[in-house]
């Protein structure tokens, strides 16, 4: 395994202290979430703990069961009690940025369908405003080439730069997400009204989802290198 950051382990073991035995349970995705999916299934071992888990990615689900989690659909729970994931940028609100990893479709769906959503973080995601990590928007294949330029067009709308573009994964190919989608990446800076752009990109119909998490967090477990964290 390789060299565990410790302010993601800070963040992970905090969150993981949230959680009680029975509970239903969504498990994040990234480096940080698989930190926490580790250290969840110690406890689980350690505690003998019943838990119902649901995951955001077939890569955390792989992970899990890997290490003797039970991962069951979100509709086999129905309706999970917490949530934890990570995230690329947080703000003071508690807005994120996510999808990094393009998992952010599964990831909203879990977060939403939890009474309480639960981010676990270095100190690099925290910002003042949203927008430096490039924003990703799943899109539909079907008229890809569209609702590309409806993007254009609603970000030149916005008054804001940047063009949409299809980022690459390691191997070099052009990311596809879980669902079989595209994924297009906006380079945008800042995002000076982050409900206005979820507003414009929600109306644009081959938008599947974007990775604006705009008031759906609750809390933020920030870890630092020195193993102790705060909370936002
Ligand atoms: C997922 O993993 C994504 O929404 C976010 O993009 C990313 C964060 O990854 P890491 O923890 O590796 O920085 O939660």
């Amino acid at each position: 395994m390789p060299d565990i950051d410790p302010a993601k382990l800070a963040a992970s073991r905090a969150a993981i202290e949230l959680v009680r035995d029975g509970m239903r349970l969504g498990l994040g995705t990234g480096s940080t979430a698989s930190i926490m999916v580790r250290e969840l299934a110690a406890k689980v071992k350690a505690e003998g703990l019943s838990l119902r888990c649901a995951a955001t990615s077939k890569a955390t689900a792989e992970l899990a069961e890997s290490l003797g989690l039970r991962i069951e659909t979100l509709d086999q729970i129905g309706w999970l009690d917490l949530t934890i994931d990570g995230a690329d940028e947080v703000d003071s609100e508690l807005n994120l940025i996510k999808g990094g990893g393009g998992a952010h479709l599964r990831e909203k769906i879990v977060a939403m369908a939890s009474d309480r959503m639960v981010v676990i973080a270095d100190p690099g995601k925290v910002v003042q405003q949203l927008g430096a990590f490039h924003l990703p928007v799943e899109v539909l294949a079907f008229g890809f080439e569209a609702t590309q330029e409806l993007l254009r067009r609603a970000l030149d709308d916005l008054g804001l730069g940047g063009k949409p573009v299809r980022p690459r994964r390691r191997g070099g190919d052009l990311a596809v997400t879980d669902e079989g989608n595209y994924i297009l990446d906006l380079a945008l800076d800042v995002i000076p009204d982050a409900p206005a752009l979820a507003r414009a990109l929600a109306a644009i119909p081959g938008v599947v989802e974007h990775g604006l998490f705009l008031g759906i967090c609750d809390m933020a477990i920030i870890g630092r290198a020195d193993g102790s964290t705060i909370t936002l």
